[in-house]
């Protein structure tokens, strides 16, 4: 074992390090869910920023569940490697802009208090979709949500994301210090509104008190975010330590392209995050609906298509003709529920999404873009299919994620292993898979029945039922890759 990367000092020259004074530099920002995703998109733009424009943007992280991060990083100093990997080459820089990383179940208080901190002007997340609590009958604050109950039924205990960025708010009310801006980086179409949504009615349960104070003096503005990211493997810290000659226990990997969108609604300032490349725009909506529905839509639907046609990775599915046809269509479909993005050429940002997904050097699993799927298919697929829909376009495109989805539901391969489905309505599923008993028509019902997740219009809409339940009874009887096979031909790949 080489010695831990503590410090820049004495890298090799091949490696970037930040070219800012670290310990001037204080902490401005606070983002809960200090994942591989953030540590490779929001800290390393604002890194850039606050290499190019200096500011107290250092970000203190915070994981709400798992130690693993923090105990990573901090032994560290924060520091942490990214390792880009494109078809030209493997790149690393090191990542200077997180401070420290704070544990939730651990110290909440700790974790409330730098909320509360004065210098504290931004306050990012990304908790994945599932975190937000969203209940998807209503639209509103899922009570029943484990973490929200818990913080609701017990006013001494904080462990919900929300519950965080409430008491945090509280606190500074009472001090008479600014509030600070509220970001979601996550997937979910508004991301801003809906999280805005969601803290206020949170509020209103909890703190009342607290509702005038966050609806007129906190802003939420919504982001798209997107740099594929795959989770870290063995080959990712062998790779750091052979380039940098360091042990990196916290290194990251990812892929050359990365973009964020972002409203430009800040109440205490921001980093210069344009600096880094980021794009401030009044309306992010056409942006967040353009990737979550062709790249992300896309994804989920490779990811179940492929992981049971046997493709551990996004890569090895674009080596399959047959399922690229139909990705193909899928991301041209989606194009089609869209209106005009500024500045985008639809087919253009199709096609540098097919370059991206055949990237040789990531190993990005299609089991890892499975997971949750009951929170990923309303944004990713209904949505597209209900445009569909409105428009009189096709659903064939869309009835084949949703087969391959249910498909995946199963939790058993062709070859039948079993997998863990890896979903916070894992339960449901499972009783509808073993009420269905292998029938693929009443597979394809009680799924289609599960509350809040396929719209009735959608539903009763002429031919979707059918043409899921046909799919999905050709996956069950003639395997995964006779199905995709036979999609394929439909659409003349
Ligand atoms: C993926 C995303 O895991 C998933 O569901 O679709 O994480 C995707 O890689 C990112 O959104 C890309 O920006």
């Amino acid at each position: 074992m080489t010695d831990r990367l503590t410090t820049t000092a004495g890298l090799p020259d091949t490696v970037a390090v930040p070219g800012y004074d670290r310990d001037a530099a204080r902490a401005g920002i606070v983002h809960l869910g200090t994942g591989a995703f953030h540590k490779a998109h929001q800290a390393a733009y604002t890194d850039g920023a606050i290499a190019a424009s200096g500011g107290d943007w250092m970000i203190t992280g915070v994981s709400l569940r798992s130690a693993d991060v923090a105990d990573a990083l901090n032994p560290q100093n924060g520091l942490y490697t990214l390792l880009v990997r494109g078809p030209e080459g493997v790149f690393p820089r090191v990542i200077g802009s997180v401070r420290e990383v704070l544990v939730a179940p651990r110290g909440p208080e700790q974790v409330i208090q730098a909320l509360a901190r004065a210098e504290t002007r931004i306050v990012s997340l990304t908790i994945t979709e599932k975190g937000y609590g969203l209940d998807p009958r209503t639209g509103g604050l899922d009570r029943e949500h484990p973490a929200i109950a818990a913080d609701l039924n017990d006013p001494r205990r904080t462990a919900s994301a929300l519950g965080f960025i409430v008491a945090g708010l509280r606190l500074r009310m009472m001090k008479a210090y600014a509030p600070f801006t509220v970001m979601s980086c996550d997937n979910l179409p508004n991301n801003g509104r809906v999280l805005r949504r969601l803290v206020l009615e949170f509020a209103e349960a909890r703190d009342p008190k607290m509702v005038d104070y966050i609806r007129d003096r906190v802003t939420f503005p919504s982001t798209m975010v997107d740099r594929i990211t795959p989770a870290s493997t063995e080959k990712t810290f062998a790779d750091v330590e052979r380039l940098i000659g360091r042990t990196d226990l916290a290194a990251v990997e990812t892929e050359p392209f990365t973009q964020w969108i972002v409203e430009d609604d800040f109440v205490a300032g921001r980093p210069d995050w344009e600096a880094a490349g980021a794009v401030f725009v009044t309306d992010v909506a056409p942006y967040e609906k353009m990737k979550l529905r062709m790249l992300n839509g896309a994804h989920s639907t490779l990811a179940y298509a492929g992981y049971l046609a046997g493709h551990s990775f996004v890569r090895d599915v674009m080596g399959d003709a047959d399922l690229v046809a139909v990705i193909e269509r899928h991301m041209a479909a989606a194009a089609a529920t869209l209106d005009p993005v500024p500045g985008i050429d639809l087919s253009d940002y199709a096609r540098d999404l097919r370059a991206r997904f055949s990237n040789p050097a990531i190993a990005h699993q299609t089991y890892q873009i499975a997971m949750d799927g009951t929170q990923k298919l309303p944004q990713r697929i209904v949505e597209p299919a209900l445009v569909a829909l409105e428009r009189g376009q096709s659903l064939a495109p869309f009835a084949f994620s949703v087969a391959a989805w249910m498909r995946y539901a199963v939790g058993r391969r062709d070859d039948g292993e079993s997998y863990a489905l890896r979903d916070p309505r894992e339960a449901e599923i499972r009783a509808a898979v073993e009420g269905a008993g292998g029938d693929g028509q009443a597979l394809a019902t009680a799924l289609l029945a599960l509350p809040g997740l396929f719209p009735a219009r959608l539903v009763e809409a002429a031919g979707f039922a059918a043409a899921v339940s046909r799919r999905l009874e050709t996956m069950l009887s003639q395997g995964m890759r006779a199905a995709i096979a036979a999609e394929a031909a439909s659409c003349g790949g």
